[in-house]
């Protein structure tokens, strides 16, 4: 036998994987999108800094870039995708966490999540804070896409999910973070 079907088997299978060719980066499908964001909410305030989203297809992470500033020294701030962008009342008119999954508040590491949840950002000694992660839940593409929602900083650290006590219910849904110092409305930037 067979030796010849086995070695026929091998080779089109060979076959197949070379013309499957080397992964392609679709270039086509490359989307950006950018926020930036003013204390309060106020567009006619300088932005304190600007956020940039990438994504080279649907199924690609996103990588998150950028430079926020005047923020208090050596400190996590909370980071959130917000459902609304609407600022007719500052920051708080950005309404919850985008959620189209419905999970409760947690890490960006957990399973149980909200789609919007970034965790914290750090900030450096001159209250600066350099942005550049990657998040795998966040989208550009439907149905997680989170273009035309808006992004809040906080002025406190998200616990992350982790709050007990007196402190839960709220950790479960806000992470505790504190009041919105900024944010602003994400637009598409390119497709
Ligand atoms: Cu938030
Ligand atoms: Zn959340």
């Amino acid at each position: 036998m067979k030796l010849s079907t086995i070695a026929l088997a091998a080779a089109l299978s060979v076959a197949q994987l070379v013309s499957a060719g080397p992964y392609k980066r679709d270039v086509e499908a490359d989307r950006k999108a950018t926020v930036a964001l003013f204390k309060d909410g106020n567009p006619k305030s300088e932005a304190i800094g600007t956020v940039t989203f990438s994504q080279a297809g649907p199924n690609s992470t996103v990588q998150i870039t950028g430079t926020l500033k005047g923020l208090s020294p050596n400190a996590k701030r909370g980071f959130h995708i917000h459902q609304y962008a609407d600022f007719s009342k500052g920051c708080l008119s950005a309404g919850g966490h985008f959620n189209p999954t419905k999970k409760q508040h947690g890490a960006p590491t957990d399973e149980d999540r909200h789609v919007g949840d970034l965790g914290n950002i750090q900030t450096d000694k001159d209250g600066v804070a350099t942005l550049d992660f990657m998040d795998h839940v966040i989208s550009l593409y439907e149905p997680n896409a989170i273009t035309t929602h808006s992004v809040v900083l906080h002025y406190g650290e998200d616990d992350l999910g982790k709050g007990q006590g007196a402190k839960k219910a709220d950790s479960q849904k806000t992470g505790n973070a504190g009041g919105r110092h900024a944010c602003g409305p994400i637009v598409q930037a390119s497709d």
